[in-house]
């Protein structure tokens, strides 16, 4: 069983502090530099670091160009780039875009391996509308370790629209990237990874990070404050709410922005999901307002297996300050409409995927038994132990992911539905490459407002069957095919995704 203990009880885990005591990290924003051809180029690289994850702590981390996640990259729409990265790390590792828009050659999936000190182009055009993207590893069975190691970053797509509209835009003042994690250190200090029984579920940590530190505060002014929530979290789902219980407004999801701003005071946010929010603090001067997930209204209900739903789902957690000073003076508003309402149309018959896996009962027996988890040895940062083993788990329409097998074919220009069916014991966040797509329907009934725009995950709860449409206007050959996957990174690693090409 290599260095991994299945089921360690009373696992020993590092010392914990206050909260809000540091100061939210702004990742670097990167615009790239624009050469004489009219291309921005942009240099990211993969490296080691050492990262203060938690107070007092120093943790062995990975990171793009530092210690732990990487800049924002700031990609204009419709205007072509060039993204150099660099593997400075001693294992092949990918980096995918994920959201954009763009061709299988430069999707980076688990075939565009970049090998240690070799180094990697993506260039492309998106065309896409703005966005809330982010880039992470993808390689075949370990994007779990790597992304929890701390490989992943966004990209944001301008395009203007939102400083038209007035929306908060000044990046780090009022428009603020929020990466939402949850990891597990050991007593040591180092991330613990894959080292209880129900990690096998998805790996859930205890620790909950924004852009790469504990529950930490924000400065913000009194006025409209945007948050760009990613949750680039292995499997941990958040009901993000305020602790007043106060109303705030979606304005976009994981590809676009809304066609009007969607008052709610809960919001459902699934690994791989994006969402912008749009907070008033314009009443709360020298106040104090917290983000946190209010997980216990929603989050136990997504898993039918009680095993798999921790105290942190059944009770929530506190993510992020807000400390609220003076009016920034900024002439931001809340708009009453947003963008258009995207439509595709698609009469055929859907394409089926069915996520399934083994019955609950007798997958438990066999990890009690010590039967059928073999790790594949210490792959993460400071040794961490990492990389699900070779029992299947989780399947897309009883299948496993296979490098060699392409598992749809499908035209390029055409516009499809997909319809997916969870019968499987817990919700598994769905997700496409090459693509965003529409929600047409949830169990038959039109999808709830705020899932209304351009999007590329989908969380779909067991017993749940949901409707999607895409339209599929990039080639992706078998050389380099499109992926489907579940973004519980663990599922993903374990098996639980296919390929297909465009063409
Ligand atoms: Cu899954």
């Amino acid at each position: 069983m290599g260095g991994v203990v299945i089921g360690a009880a009373g696992r020993a885990s590092a010392p914990r502090r206050g909260a809000f005591r540091r100061p939210l990290p702004i990742p670097v924003e990167s615009t790239g530099q624009l050469d004489a051809a009219g291309i921005r180029h942009y240099r990211l690289a993969t490296g080691y670091g050492t990262s203060e994850l938690v107070e007092g702590l120093q943790t062995s981390t990975w990171g793009y160009n530092g210690a732990w996640l990487g800049p924002t990259l700031r990609v204009p729409r419709d205007q072509p780039v060039n993204i150099h990265v660099r593997n400075s790390l001693n294992r092949p590792t990918t980096t995918h875009w994920h959201g954009a828009q763009v061709a299988g050659r430069v999707d980076g999936g688990p075939h565009s391996v970049i090998r240690p000190d070799h180094s990697w182009e993506a260039a492309y055009t998106l065309t896409q509308p703005a966005a809330t993207l982010w880039y992470h590893p993808h390689p075949h069975a370990y994007t779990g370790p790597q992304v929890y190691g701390g490989l992943a970053g966004m990209l944001w797509v301008d395009d203007g629209v939102d400083a038209q509209l007035k929306l908060p835009h000044t990046y780090g003042i009022d428009d603020i990237p929020v990466v939402l994690q949850d990891r597990r250190l050991g007593v040591d200090g180092q991330l613990a990874y894959m080292n209880a029984i129900g990690d096998l579920m998805g790996m859930k940590g205890d620790r909950f990070l924004v852009n790469g530190v504990e529950q930490p505060y924000l400065e913000a002014g009194a006025g409209w404050l945007r948050l760009r929530l990613l949750n680039a979290s292995n499997a941990r789902n958040y009901n993000i709410a305020f602790a007043d219980g106060r109303r705030f407004h979606v304005i976009a999801g994981d590809a676009g922005l809304l066609s009007e701003p969607t008052p709610v005071t809960h919001l459902l946010l699934s690994s791989g999901e994006r969402a912008e929010i749009l907070v008033d603090l314009s009443q709360d001067r020298d106040q104090r307002v917290v983000l946190r997930s209010d997980s216990s209204t929603i989050i136990p209900s997504l898993y039918r297996m009680p095993s798999a739903v921790d105290g942190l789902d059944r009770h929530g957690f506190d993510l992020l300050e807000l400390r609220v000073g003076p009016s920034l003076g900024l002439d931001t508003r809340l708009p009453d409409r947003l963008v258009d309402q995207p439509t595709l149309t698609a009469n055929q018959p859907p394409r089926r995927f069915l996520l399934n896996g083994m019955v609950g009962s007798e997958l438990w027996d066999r990890l009690r038994a010590g039967h059928g988890y073999s790790p594949r040895g210490n792959t993460g940062p400071g040794g961490m132990s990492a990389g699900v083993g070779d029992q299947k788990l989780f399947a897309i329409n009883s299948r496993f992911m296979d490098m060699q097998t392409i598992d749809a074919h499908i035209a390029l220009g055409s516009t499809e539905p997909w319809q997916v069916t969870n019968i499987s014991l817990m919700a598994h966040p769905f997700h496409m490459h090459g693509t965003s797509f529409l929600i047409r329907s949830r169990n038959g009934q039109p999808p709830p407002a705020h899932e209304r725009s351009w999007k590329d995950v989908v969380l779909v709860r067991g017993g749940e069957t949901v409707e999607l449409v895409a339209r599929f206007a990039h080639p992706a050959d078998k050389h380099y095919p499109f992926m489907y996957h579940c973004h519980i990174l663990e599922h993903e690693d374990n098996g639980m995704m296919g390929q297909f090409v465009v063409g």
